[in-house]
């Protein structure tokens, strides 16, 4: 097996996906550093790699594949030793996709980035409320959807559950989860927590995020 590399930084949400999705299969991997804060992801180097800038992207044998959704479903496809983070009945992969896309559309992009990019770009450190509202429909959704189920999209742990799981807990940076009115979703993340891999592959990255944040003295507007 040529030896894989992972491009970026802890903090991020998405890269925090790759590295549970890795540690999950128990793939070796070498992670290098590009930090974004310090705009490493637009040099000239990295954007042979990536001409889209983003962080994760991955390194296997040459080729450069980015986006954490696109990665997860490419890693456990070829180093899974089965297809249970990834399921190939049609079905459940449907279930599982639409979980990524919800991630990728709703709760990175609608919820999270729509906030941290003027925040990190414009210095803009009052957050309009409507930014607030989203997070919270958000929880709404990710309660609703773990009815009956302990995992996000069914009975079992996909790569789904990383996804969403590395951007919520860098949400709760700014909007605190409810234990009392999100309960399944508080069981769901205490169970994430019991991964043996999550302190070292989500909960550290997911603390420098916080405290990055808590740094912005961010206000939600009244
Ligand atoms: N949908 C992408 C989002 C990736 C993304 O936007 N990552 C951020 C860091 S959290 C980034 O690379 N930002 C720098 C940029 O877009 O130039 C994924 O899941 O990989």
């Amino acid at each position: 097996m040529t030896k894989l590399i992972l491009y970026g930084l802890e903090a991020s949400p998405p890269v925090r996906t790759a590295k549970l999705t890795l540690a999950a299969l128990g793939v070796p991997y070498e992670f290098v550093e590009v930090n974004t804060l310090a705009k490493e992801n637009l040099s000239e180097a990295f954007l042979k790699k990536n001409p889209q800038h983003t962080v994760p992207t991955l390194e296997d044998d040459g080729h450069f594949i980015w986006d954490s959704h696109a990665i997860s479903a490419y890693l456990v496809s070829k180093y899974g030793k089965n297809d249970n983070l990834y399921p190939k009945d049609l079905l459940q992969r449907a279930v599982v996709d639409q979980r990524l896309h919800f991630e990728s559309g709703v709760v990175f992009a609608n919820g999270l980035r729509s906030i941290t990019k003027p925040l990190f770009a414009s210095g803009l450190t009052t957050i309009p409320r409507e930014r607030y509202d989203a997070i919270i429909e958000i929880y709404d959704f990710l309660e609703t959807f773990l009815k009956g189920q302990d995992y996000i999209a069914g009975s079992q742990l996909t790569i789904a559950d990383f996804s969403i799981i590395s951007t919520l807990s860098s949400l709760e940076a700014f909007v605190d989860i409810d234990p009392a009115k999100y309960t399944r979703v508080t069981a769901w993340v205490k169970r994430l927590e019991q991964l043996p891999y999550y302190e070292e592959a989500n909960a550290k990255g997911a603390r420098t995020f916080t405290e990055i944040i808590k740094k912005t003295n961010f206000k939600f507007a009244s």
